[in-house]
């Protein structure tokens, strides 16, 4: 007997969990400034506390993403202070992101730098941020790098590929237990002519040649604009190598637009093809689902809440393919019959059965009208707004 669409949704949204990104409740902005918002947060008590909203309201994120420097300026020293912190704040710390491309010993790179003192010290702040994820019980550490050039004949790519492989291993040495490392990768920005870890392909590689606790992070942000992307992420799914996603949307390049916002039914079928590995394969994928944007205009906790919305409404959507069918068409070549499988799941409005999946868990039916009504974002722009905006964003 066929399940409803109701349980479905309920199994889906009962298991679904997508991390919050503690840079996504700050001051940041674009290379052309930033409008600097009252109650955007300053400290890292003040991300944690505005990350416990958006889980109260959603009952879907539970971690917050932590940046090595702006969030643990100390490194290590910090630690005990952001447990007590998460503890009091019930938001667990969630992935650990160094940071290897601010300071300006990286100008020409960190682990593809070619002063060895330099790939050193970067490879001393990823051990660092190792460290940090143990002692805060972390299981990711997710690895993304700037590096690359800006002008052809500037860089010997093969050199600084080796810089990285060897870097790579030693860090992967440290890893204990279920640790693991997410090699994440960009076609450009910063660099401009070539970024070391461009593709999915080279993150793959790189994650291979460090050891069995890598995988490869896909941002959905981070592909040339007629990219597949659920094709590759099939392929690594298929290949044991997806490790988890930074999600966001764009027009353009890495806008860090709101997921779905653009193309929604990208990110439907990104989901999808997860969902129908798992049911092929009678197994969960161990995916880190993680949300990677910050917003320049939108208010930082509304725009947390509204993605959030998507991401479970995207999820509930691709929760209702009809394998069985998808996989008879698929088979027979009955080829609209089988997109027509897709395209039913993806136009059920399951706006109605997500409220009522939240009334059954004593979630607000409104997430954002609920945050409208609460009174926080009044509370915390009269404690904040006051301060000076020279106040750093990365605090
Ligand atoms: C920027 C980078 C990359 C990284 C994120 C957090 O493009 O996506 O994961 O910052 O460090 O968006
Ligand atoms: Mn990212
Ligand atoms: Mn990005």
């Amino acid at each position: 007997m066929k399940t409803s669409h109701s349980e479905r949704i309920a199994r889906a949204l009962d298991t679904f969990r997508i991390e919050l990104p503690s840079w996504g409740f700050s001051n940041t902005g674009t290379r052309f400034g930033k409008y600097l918002q009252p109650a955007a947060a300053l400290t890292i008590d003040e991300k944690f506390s505005d990350a416990r909203q958006v889980h109260q309201l959603t009952g879907a994120c539970p971690t917050l993403a932590l940046h090595v420097l702006w969030d643990l300026p100390s490194g290590i020293g910090d630690v005990d202070r952001i447990a007590s912190l998460a503890a009091s704040r019930q938001v667990e710390p969630g992935s650990i992101n160094p940071n290897l491309f601010e300071d300006q010993a990286y100008k020409f790179g960190s682990f593809g730098n070619p002063d060895e003192r330099v790939r050193a010290r970067a490879l001393e702040h990823a051990r660092d941020s190792v460290a940090i994820a143990r002692r805060l019980r972390s299981r990711d550490v997710v690895l993304w790098f700037a590096d690359g050039s800006n002008y052809p004949g500037t860089a010997n790519i093969r050199q600084r590929k080796r810089w990285f492989e060897e870097n790579l291993a030693v860090l992967h040495s440290d890893l204990q237990g279920g640790e693991r490392l997410l090699v994440e990768y960009k076609p450009f920005e910063p660099a401009f002519y070539h970024t070391d870890i461009a593709d999915w392909g080279m993150a793959l590689a790189f994650a291979r040649a460090a050891g069995p606790r890598a995988r490869v992070l896909v941002d959905t942000g981070h592909h040339y604009q007629s990219q597949n992307i659920e094709q590759i992420v099939s392929w690594l799914l298929s290949e044991g190598m997806l490790g988890g996603f930074h999600f966001n949307d764009r027009r353009y390049a890495d806008d860090d637009l709101t997921l779905g916002s653009i193309d929604p039914y990208q990110v439907f079928r990104i989901f999808h093809e997860i969902l129908f590995f798992e049911w092929e394969s009678g197994r969960r994928a161990d995916i880190a689902y993680m949300i990677d944007q910050s917003h320049n205009l939108k208010g930082k906790i509304e725009a947390m809440i509204q993605t959030v919305g998507y991401a479970q409404e995207l999820y509930a959507k691709a929760a209702l393919v009809d394998y069985e069918a998808l996989a008879s068409a698929q088979a027979g070549c009955r080829l609209v019959e089988a997109e027509s499988v897709l395209r039913d799941a993806f136009a059920t409005d399951v706006r109605p059965i997500i409220q009522d999946w939240r009334r059954t868990n004593r979630l607000p039916v409104d997430p954002l009208d609920a945050f409208r009504q609460s009174g926080y974002l009044e509370r915390i722009t009269a404690e904040r707004g006051g301060r000076t905006s020279a106040a750093s964003s990365y605090a």
